[in-house]
């Protein structure tokens, strides 16, 4: 059995961004517009009319101040609030390996490896581009990488679930290395016309390379001391998008179609089960949780990362303890903790331990417990 690490990260993070206020701003002219139109109706009582949205309140409920996308014209156009990417050819890299191509060139360049080194490519992610080929092939022959890719989506955590996949192959032999790749375009299946989930999402990629621990070189590189998964059935989050739709009766029409959620319901139930199963990972390792310097979060909702090291730590989280990055990211889905781990881990000491871990649809919770080498 070998030992697995993550010898280097990457991330893709889309040029432009949209602020609480320019978000809210499209929001409510639109429903504005609505409203107006549906004046009659509203005035008879057989529609409720839109309420406004407010940038306070998406601030103070979930820290979020803007995000980055992969089309901001489009999204903040009121006569459309989808974002605009047109079709490729058959011959063109599809967007969603684009992006998560340039994340892995990084992650390649901070491990020191080339396309050579890496046996295999894992996309996970929420929002896949199409069904086949796999977005993975895609990227496999971008860079040129000799071996198999495949994709696999278990919603926001789609990273430790694919991270543990990647980490099992490696340590059992069957591959040198390989990227794990989280490219989320959460724009395109976010309803920017529902208030209570219009600003939650962002797009982003990233990327890890885990290889053999006795052949990683890279400077700042972490074995992947022990991994563990956990799902239980929830309607709290769904996304009843798919290739059935168009044999039934009602296609495309149900807003269901678009992501959906009863936030307040998932907040609560989440929060413990993501602090349950942290605990009991870090107890099977024998690793009390003060020796934990890093918390590495999926990054849905600032008061929730919150509870969660609370519970765990009994005490407030010292400042950098449980990195944020979802004020200026939001909710990138998989990405979110990947990104967190990318763009704050370097200051750590030799020896230092982290927990890296993703929550979300399903539901849907994961744990990877490092140990920086
Ligand atoms: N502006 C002003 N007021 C608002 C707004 C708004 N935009 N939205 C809601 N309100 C109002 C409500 O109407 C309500 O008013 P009232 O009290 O009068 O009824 C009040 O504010 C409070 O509303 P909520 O109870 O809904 O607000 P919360 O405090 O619960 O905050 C959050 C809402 C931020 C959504 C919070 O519940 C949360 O973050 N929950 C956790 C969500 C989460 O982690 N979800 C995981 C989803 S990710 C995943 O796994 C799927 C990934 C798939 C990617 C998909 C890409 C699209």
């Amino acid at each position: 059995m070998q030992h697995a690490v993550i010898s280097g990260s990457g991330l893709y993070t889309p040029p432009e961004s949209i602020s609480n206020d320019e978000l809210v701003a499209s929001f409510n002219q639109w429903a504005g517009q609505w409203n107006a139109e549906h004046a009659d109706a509203i005035a008879q009582g057989s529609l409720a009319p839109q309420p406004e949205s407010s940038a306070a309140f998406i601030e103070k409920a979930s820290g979020i101040r803007s995000r980055h996308v992969v089309d901001k014209a489009g999204i903040l156009d009121p006569a459309r609030m989808v974002p605009r990417i047109p079709e490729r050819s058959n011959d063109e890299p599809s967007i969603l390996c684009e992006m998560g191509v340039a994340a892995a060139r990084e992650a390649l360049e901070r491990a020191g490896r080339t396309a050579a080194d890496i046996d295999g490519v894992i996309v996970a992610c929420s929002n896949l581009q199409r069904p086949y080929p796999a977005v993975a092939i895609e990227v496999q022959a971008a860079l040129g990488i000799q071996g198999y890719g495949f994709d696999m989506n278990v919603a926001c955590s789609s990273a430790t679930f694919g991270l543990q996949t990647a980490a099992n192959a490696v340590q059992l032999g069957q591959a040198r290395a390989l990227l794990v790749i989280d490219p989320e375009i959460c724009t395109g299946h976010l309803n920017f016309r529902d208030r209570d989930s219009h600003f939650i999402f962002g797009d982003a990629a990233t990327a890890l390379v885990v290889e053999r621990a006795d052949q990683a070189t890279s400077a700042h590189r972490y074995e992947i001391l022990g991994t563990r998964l956990f799902t239980q059935f929830s309607n709290n989050i769904r996304n009843n998008f798919g290739f059935l739709n168009r044999a039934a009766e009602e296609g495309m029409t149900h807003p269901d179609k678009l992501f959906v959620q009863e936030g307040r319901k998932v907040f609560k139930e989440v929060c413990p089960l993501v602090a349950e199963l942290i605990a009991n990972h870090l107890a099977e390792l024998d690793i009390p949780v003060e020796r934990v310097s890093r918390f590495w979060l999926h990054q849905a909702n600032l008061t929730m990362n919150h509870l969660i090291v609370k519970r765990l730590l009994g005490r407030e989280p010292e400042p950098g303890e449980a990195p944020v990055i979802l004020d200026t990211y939001g909710n990138t889905s998989s990405a979110g903790s990947v990104i967190a781990l990318h763009l704050h881990h370097e200051d750590l000491v030799s020896g230092s331990l982290g927990v890296l871990s993703s929550f979300g649809a399903g539901y849907s919770i994961g744990s990877v417990v490092l140990r920086k080498v």
